[in-house]
């Protein structure tokens, strides 16, 4: 198609830039980093969704080249924020099926100067149904470096509660889905159920795409740790996301 021609030509042009969105702890009620969100920016069509094209980059296996800009990308924009503040990027399950991943963390972490514990990767369940046993290992030798793991948009997927036993995990971010009907008395046993799992084993909970006031109450009382969403902000430019730390010191 002629998007996947473009979407060959969109990372030599430059045409991808990242958005940050706070994630806020809910102890001190400050931003303790930011999640990177890919944006592309077509010289035609406008803003392309991720949605739209993450999909086309898994297909063609030019995630691979993209995730990796993400990863330098994303940690060299990160070394020059204030020293306590993290960045999350996004890993596609392909990463994993692809050999270099390792490398590409520790190319990104090494070319910005980032302290490996600032970085954080998220990766969603489809990568547990992958090859349990090489994902496991992976996932050892990359928290081995310093970085953590955090298992995004959790309870979207197939993955059963023994994964969490299973793979190393530092976080669990609870899907929107969830945190959208929390006013609904079997979503918000879920999400009781995840965070009680999580104290248990030592796994911060964030809760993801919390837009009200209600929700972060609600949240904040089911013991959810950290929290996204739009009640705070959107995903920002660099610059932008930057001046919101400011902003709330
Ligand atoms: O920010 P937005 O809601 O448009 O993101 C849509 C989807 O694209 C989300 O599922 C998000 O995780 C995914 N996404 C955004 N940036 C990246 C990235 O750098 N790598 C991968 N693999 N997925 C991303
Ligand atoms: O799959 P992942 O969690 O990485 O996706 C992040 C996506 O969620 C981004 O595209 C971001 O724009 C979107 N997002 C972040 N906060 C909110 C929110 O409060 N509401 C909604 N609807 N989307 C959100
Ligand atoms: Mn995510
Ligand atoms: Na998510």
């Amino acid at each position: 198609t002629n998007l996947e021609l473009d979407l060959r030509d969109a990372l030599q042009r430059g045409d991808f830039v990242l958005h940050y969105q706070p994630v806020i702890d809910l102890a001190s009620d400050e931003a303790v980093g930011f999640e990177a969100l890919l944006r592309w920016q077509h010289p035609v069509r406008g803003m392309v969704s991720p949605a739209d094209f993450i999909p086309l980059a898994e297909e063609t296996g030019l995630i691979t080249t993209l995730g990796a800009w993400a990863l330098r990308e994303a940690c060299r924009e990160a070394a020059s924020w204030p020293h306590d503040l993290s960045v999350a990027v996004n890993v596609s399950a392909i990463q994993f099926q692809q050999p270099g991943l390792e490398q590409s963390v520790m190319h990104a972490l090494s070319a910005s100067g980032l302290p490996a514990r600032r970085l954080e990767l998220e990766i969603t369940e489809s990568v547990l149904m992958q090859d349990a046993q090489a994902v496991v290992a992976c996932l050892h030798r990359l928290r081995g470096l310093g970085v953590r793991i955090a298992l995004d948009d959790f309870g979207t997927g197939y993955s059963s509660l023994s994964y969490l036993r299973q793979f190393p995990f530092d976080k669990i971010k609870i899907d929107r889905s969830f945190i959208r009907e929390i006013g609904d008395p079997d979503a918000a046993a879920i999400v009781r159920a995840v965070v009680g799992l999580g104290t248990h084993l030592g796994i911060a909970i964030t809760a993801e795409g919390v837009e009200t006031r209600e929700q972060l109450d609600q949240v904040r009382s089911e013991g959810c740790t950290e929290v996204q969403g739009f009640l705070f902000s959107q995903p920002l430019p660099a610059l932008d996301a930057l001046r919101f730390i400011d902003v709330r010191l």
